[in-house]
């Protein structure tokens, strides 16, 4: 999955996609490289963003949506209901829901649907977050939204963890670590890693543009680990490190 940000403001490549040719131009491109779904946001979910009214974010990501559909599978990165319906009725195909609560519209859409794990909100989720235990907790959460999804009727739900959503570097690892029990939840799983602030940290404090090989190692072990989709900015090295260590160890 290849992250398309048509925002001013996201934490690694805001301002880069926010004209829509140019948008659309980078999306093709992800797929040339290898991409399978590209996955159009208009809202910034960075730890302390600033939430952006229904209209702009209408006006960022349609046109987008609406170029990309014919030529690749595209998911909508939003947690709005009225995003995500205008989007799928321009094309998409997956409602990507950082909120975990939009699936009524996917199930109205007969698309898929991502139910991610937050805690709290983007404004204020990196404050102090705690668990007594993280991974159990997370599970569980992603259980139910599971069921309920499916108990509405729609055929292809997705858990992701949300690695860097109201968690610590810790929490980050521990849910990495255990990514196989999340997998044991019987959903297909999606994880994203890529450039995130706990890589900088721990790669001593190296800027969001400057995470490749933390980005990378996590998507490979991601992928070794259970997930069935990687949500990456950098798809062509992501490609190839899936092609290295699946396909060409199986030939
Ligand atoms: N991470 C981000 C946004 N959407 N969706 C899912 N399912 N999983 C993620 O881990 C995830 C996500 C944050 O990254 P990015 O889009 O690069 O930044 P921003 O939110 O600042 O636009």
């Amino acid at each position: 999955m290849g992250v398309l940000n048509v925002t001013p403001d996201s934490f690694s490549d805001g301002g880069r996609w926010l004209d829509a040719d140019r948008a659309v131009a980078h999306g093709l491109e992800m797929v040339a490289e290898g991409a399978d779904v590209i996955d159009v946001g208009g809202e910034s979910t960075r730890p302390g963003a600033d939430p952006v009214p229904e209209a702009v974010e209408l006006a960022r990501v349609l046109p987008v949506v609406a170029a990309l559909a014919p030529h690749t599978r595209v998911s909508i990165d939003t947690r709005k209901a009225a995003v995500a319906e205008a989007a799928v009725a321009a094309g998409a195909t997956l409602v990507n829901d950082v909120s975990a609560t939009l699936w009524p519209v996917a199930a109205a859409g007969r698309v898929g649907w991502v139910a991610m794990h937050m805690r709290g909100s983007p404004a204020t989720m990196q404050r102090d977050p705690r668990y007594d235990d993280v991974v159990g907790e997370v599970c569980a959460f992603l259980a139910e939204r599971v069921e309920v999804a499916r108990a509405g009727g729609i055929d292809e739900v997705w858990v992701d963890p949300g690695i860097g959503f109201g968690k610590t570097a810790g929490h980050n690892l521990a849910l990495l670590h255990s990514l196989r029990r999340v997998a044991e939840l019987g959903a297909p799983v999606l994880v994203g890693t890529s450039r995130k602030s706990f890589l900088g940290a721990l790669s001593g404090g190296a800027p969001a543009d400057d995470r490749l090989e933390g980005s990378l190692a996590t998507a490979v072990w991601a992928m070794t680990h259970g997930a069935a989709m990687v949500r990456v900015h950098d798809v062509a090295p992501a490609a190839r490190a899936a092609q290295l260590i699946f396909e060409d160890v199986a030939a």
